[in-house]
């Protein structure tokens, strides 16, 4: 066992004795590890990429408002993550070089998924996000900060994208050149939402950022939805780019790193699934407004999340995790693949928004 994983487990009160511990998890940006103790219980220890998140303690003082606030709503406590408290109390610990770690109660019998492997369970991951819009629809908004701030503000990643283009701090540049022209390309897009928010069409509310369907949590043998993960970019956003994430990710016919560009492609099918699932639990609380712009959205965060993956590839790969040296690239290209694949759909997906709406 790791000497210093060892020490930050002892700072914990498990109840019985570690027995083990792993790797575990797809995440792109902390570091995860399941943690078994002898009594056979389960836990998750994480460690907080600070480079991406600078104000750790006040991303964990969020994610305590948002799961008591949670749990004062919803009595299962399968379905809202719980954070264990350290032996002093808090709900972190710092190393002695700086690293803040935490511990999660791992969700009993819970099983999560990288793709969306049958459409009743992304149907479900629809109804998991809908309804947290739903529980938190009342939540204190000014109570949260930005953990990152301009986290899904388009053309401030614009702004970043060129900035790193200009730099060209890895000499990547050159090899890239079609890629960052396709990208610009898009970038007149880039306001589509602010815009509409500016105009007074859509507000903002309390969303996830990140709602990849490995960040929700099924039950093992039910496949029902139980919770949802990954609470860090939990600040105010549009409701309908938490939609429009999803479909990103999962709504896929390839991975998000898929190498052959023919199998990137959106899932009609999957669209309108997602759709039933999410706008069924949610429209309650969205407006027609919103919820007919998740089209667009959807469009909006798959170019946005291209143009990350694209600057972190001209920046020699400092954020996300990669596996190889082209990674990000290769997940740039996915995404403006996939974006463009929208753009071509954006008039049948909005059928079927209406569709789905007016069914209600
Ligand atoms: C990161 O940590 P993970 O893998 O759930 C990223 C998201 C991206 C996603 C792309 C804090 O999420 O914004 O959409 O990778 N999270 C952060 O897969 O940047
Ligand atoms: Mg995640």
């Amino acid at each position: 066992m790791d000497a210093k994983i060892d020490r930050i487990l002892s700072k914990y009160d498990f109840g019985s004795r570690v027995t083990a511990y792993e790797q575990f998890g797809n995440g792109h940006i902390n570091w995860t590890y399941r943690v078994e103790t002898e009594n056979g219980d389960l836990f998750v220890l994480q460690r907080i990429n600070t480079y991406v998140f600078q104000d750790p303690v006040g991303l964990m003082r969020n994610i305590e408002l948002l799961t008591n606030f949670m749990r004062e709503k919803e009595k299962d406590p399968r379905k809202v993550l719980e954070l264990v408290p350290a032996k002093d109390g808090r709900t972190y610990i710092v190393t002695e070089d700086d690293e803040y770690w935490r511990v999660y109660v791992f969700v009993k019998d819970s099983v999560c998924y990288d793709t969306a492997e049958t459409p009743e369970l992304f149907k479900e991951s629809g109804r998991a996000f809908g309804n947290f819009q739903n529980i938190l629809s009342d939540f204190p908004v000014s109570t949260l900060i930005e953990t990152i701030p301009n986290f899904h503000n388009t053309p401030v990643r614009y702004a970043a994208f060129e900035k790193a283009v200009a730099e060209d701090s890895a000499k990547r540049v050159s090899g890239v050149r079609a890629d960052i022209d396709n990208y610009l390309s898009e970038k007149p897009f880039a306001s589509f939402l602010l815009d509409k928010a500016a105009a007074g069409e859509i507000p903002l509310r309390v969303t996830h950022n990140d709602t990849k369907i490995n960040n929700v949590l099924f039950d093992r043998t039910t496949n029902q939805a139980l919770c949802i993960v990954d609470l860090d970019t939990t600040m105010p956003g549009f409701a309908a780019m938490d939609f429009g994430d999803c479909i990103r990710y999962a709504g896929n016919n390839g991975a998000e790193d898929e190498q052959d560009l023919e199998k990137v492609f959106l899932r009609m099918d999957l669209f309108r699934t997602f759709a039933e699932g999410f706008c069924g639990v949610s429209a309650k609380n969205l407006s027609r407004a919103e919820l007919i712009l998740c089209p667009e959205a959807a469009k909006l965060i798959t170019l946005e999340t291209g143009l990350r993956f694209l600057t972190d590839y001209l920046q020699g790969d400092v954020y996300f995790h990669t596996a190889y040296p082209e990674h990000n690239l290769v997940r740039a290209r996915t995404q403006f693949k996939l974006a463009m694949d929208m753009d071509a759909n954006l008039e049948s997906m909005r059928e079927i928004i209406v569709s789905v709406l007016d069914a209600r």
